[in-house]
């Protein structure tokens, strides 16, 4: 296997195309004769992470979890795209702690709230407005976007707003 492993990390809110990102990043590497594997947040809740709510010491023991597995992945020799809001800095710092210099690409969806919460592509952030999901990321619960990272996704809908 002449590929050396990494982990792509994709942070955003619910609803900002993490998953729909990863999936094209997955594909589009396949194409090139790479391995990949995605983690997705919302899929590994359902099997090794069933255990874990949505309050904060739960979604960093998730990221720690997500985190730890990717850095197993990578170390395999596989480009590890995880997908996951991963709303805290200081989570997603250890996470990068785990690789060496370089092997974590952290990537930021930065598509604003409005946005987001307009699309509410499984109703997710209608629930949380009427009070019926508490802890909602963005809503009722933070999102710390990150200081410095490798990449940065803008909104295309925001940029042909600005550009109108
Ligand atoms: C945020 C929630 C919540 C709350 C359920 N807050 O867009 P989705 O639906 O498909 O993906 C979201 C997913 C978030 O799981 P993660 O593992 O990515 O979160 S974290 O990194 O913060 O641990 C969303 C759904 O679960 N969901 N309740 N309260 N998102």
């Amino acid at each position: 296997l002449q590929q050396k492993g990494c982990v792509i990390w994709l942070t955003g809110l619910s609803g900002s195309g993490k998953s729909t990102l990863a999936c094209f990043l997955s594909r589009s590497l396949h194409s090139r004769g790479k391995l990949t594997y995605i983690l997705d947040g919302d899929n590994i809740r359902h099997g090794l992470n069933r255990d874990l709510s949505f309050r904060a010491e739960d979604r960093a023991e998730n990221i720690r979890r997500i985190g730890e597995v990717a850095k197993l992945l990578a170390d395999a020799g596989l480009i590890c795209i995880a997908s996951l809001i991963s709303p805290y800095r200081k989570d997603r710092d250890a996470c990068r702690a785990l690789l060496p210099e370089g092997n974590f690409i952290e990537v930021f969806i930065d598509v604003p709230l409005e946005v987001c919460e307009a699309r509410d592509p499984k109703g997710l952030y209608k629930l949380a407005r009427a009070g019926k999901i508490k802890g909602f990321t963005g809503i009722d619960d933070p999102y710390e976007p990150p200081y410095s990272c490798e990449v940065g996704i803008y909104c295309l809908t925001c940029v042909a707003l600005a550009l109108d």
